[in-house]
Parts: C-alpha cells; sequence; structure tokens
C-alpha cells in the first residue's frame, strides 16, 4: 500500500471567526496553521483566501500572497480551492489558477449545498478543466455525489483531464451524498483503475472516513472547512490537532505518512513547486 496522503483543509469559504475563533484568516494565521500542518503529518495544503474582512475571496493577489508565504516557509504542495464560495462567478472562481500551483480543485457537477446550490454547468466544468490543462495544474476533482465521477470520466475521453485521475470524495454535505462507509466503498469502487481518492468526510464523518480510508489505501482529508470538533461538543483549537490524530491513526494502523514529495510522486505531480 502507498503511503498516505493527508491533506489539511484549513479554513474554507463559508466558516467564520465568530463561529470559530481558532479559524485562520489573515495571511499570517494562514500560514502558521500550514506550517503546523505540515509538522503533524499534512502533506497538502487545501487553500481558501479572506480578504481584510474576512470574507471568502478568489481574488488572484490575495491567493499569491498567501501561496508566497507558504512556500517560503514550508514544503507542503498548495492545493487553491475553484470551488470558492456558492454564488462566485466562474471567472472569480478560476483566478488562482493563473498563478499555476501544483494542484487546484475541479468539481465535476452542481449540487445542493446546505440550503444554496453550488453550481457548476457542463460548460464551466469544462472552461475550468480546459484552464487547468493549459496552465499544467493537477486537478483533484471534488465529488459531492455519485454522477461527478462519470462526468469526470467524460472530462478524460475529451482530453481535458489526464489519467491517472485524483479524486476527492465529499461526503455528508446536506443536499449531496451522506458520509456512510457502504457510500465510500461505492465510490472507491466507482473510479477508474489506476486513479488516486481521497475523502473529506464533513462533521462527525471525518474521523470515521478518514480511519476507513487509512485501511481501504485510500488518503483522508482533514481540516475546519470541513469539521470543527475533535470529539462530540468539543471544539478542536487547530487544524493541526486533526492531522496529528489521522497521523497517529495511521502508525497504528501500519501506514506510513507520505512527505509532500512523497505525495507529489504518488499523483504523479509533474510541476516544480
Ligand atoms: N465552498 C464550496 C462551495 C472547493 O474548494 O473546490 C466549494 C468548495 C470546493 O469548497
Ligand atoms: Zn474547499
Amino acid at each position: 500500500m502507498e503511503k498516505l496522503i493527508i491533506t489539511a483543509a484549513i479554513s474554507g469559504a463559508e466558516l467564520t471567526k465568530e463561529q470559530h475563533p481558532y479559524l485562520p484568516v489573515t495571511p499570517e494565521e494562514i500560514v502558521q496553521e500550514a506550517i503546523a500542518c505540515r509538522e503533524a503529518g499534512a502533506s497538502i495544503i487545501h487553500l481558501h483566501v479572506r480578504d481584510e474582512q474576512g470574507m471568502a475571496t478568489q481574488d488572484k493577489e490575495c491567493f499569491r500572497v498567501a501561496m508566497e508565504a507558504i512556500k517560503a516557509r514550508t514544503d507542503v504542495i498548495i492545493q487553491p480551492s475553484t470551488g470558492g464560495a456558492v454564488g462566485m462567478t466562474p471567472e472569480e472562481r478560476l483566478q488562482p489558477v493563473s498563478l499555476q500551483p501544483e494542484m487546484a480543485t475541479l468539481t465535476t457537477g452542481t449540487v445542493n449545498f446546505g440550503s444554496e446550490v453550488f453550481y457548476n454547468s457542463p460548460k464551466e466544468i469544462e472552461q475550468f478543466a480546459a484552464y487547468m490543462l493549459e496552465m499544467g495544474v493537477k486537478p483533484e476533482i471534488e465529488v459531492f455525489d455519485v454522477g461527478m465521477i462519470n462526468n469526470a470520466v467524460n472530462l478524460e475521453k475529451k482530453g481535458l483531464l489526464t489519467p491517472p485521475l485524483h479524486f476527492d470524495f465529499v461526503m455528508g454535505v446536506p443536499g449531496a451524498i451522506p458520509g456512510t462507509p457502504k457510500n465510500l466503498m461505492h465510490l472507491v469502487e466507482s473510479i477508474p483503475p489506476g486513479s488516486t481518492w481521497t475523502v473529506a468526510g464533513i462533521g462527525r464523518a471525518q474521523l470515521s472516513l478518514g480511519a476507513l480510508a487509512i485501511l481501504l489505501g485510500g488518503n483522508v482529508r482533514v481540516g475546519f472547512e470541513d469539521n470543527i470538533y475533535y470529539a462530540k461538543g468539543v471544539p478542536a483549537k487547530s487544524n493541526a490537532e486533526l492531522v496529528a490524530r489521522i497521523a497517529r491513526l495511521a502508525a497504528e494502523l501500519g501506514r506510513e505518512i507520505a512527505t509532500p514529495q512523497e505525495a507529489r510522486r504518488i499523483l504523479g505531480l509533474t510541476k516544480q513547486p
């Protein structure tokens, strides 16, 4: 079995400091959190950024500042979001790809997202995939529901995605696929042979699905974007706490943790950071 890649999704776009005081929002807080997560065992930082008011933004310059600061102080793989926040335009969302990061996210379908709709039309998905291809950015395909896998396979047939594909199963968003072990098995069995995958369980599914992914040979995403609790009623004080727990579980189960350099090889990343 390959070593385990842990992704830390440290802030997301929806959560506020008022809801969770430990949320990193300023560039310095983001960098500190990225360093702590790397030390705890993460090799990828899934990145959203905020403006000076702490609101989610896809502004290229805000991403540039955060990415340069992270790169200067750690060797993690930086994976900007192209999902941004619900309601943003495709042009807004695509901005960080122009900075040519090693990876970026690509959601391959529209999905209900709590009380809102996370909109990704077929034309927009193709536009996103084509731009990532042009910029040499490896997509992490964000799968919120099972049909999104087939959409990705169709993009590969059109030459807009290059195998091996890498999937992130985001499970437990209200309105999308529930975060159950049975559903995870179905998703794993539905991706093309040779693909890699990680799982991002929302809320309490973060721990159970993460544990299952360690056993199944998949990879794990944790962090405040998906879950702010360490245990029922106990808020996590840092993203690194959540990363460290997955690293401990992996060690107990005999699965080694990948360094960023090892994660680059496993994911077939060719671009120099
Ligand atoms: N904030 C969500 C609407 C991604 O980063 O690519 C979308 C999201 C997915 O977070
Ligand atoms: Zn995200």
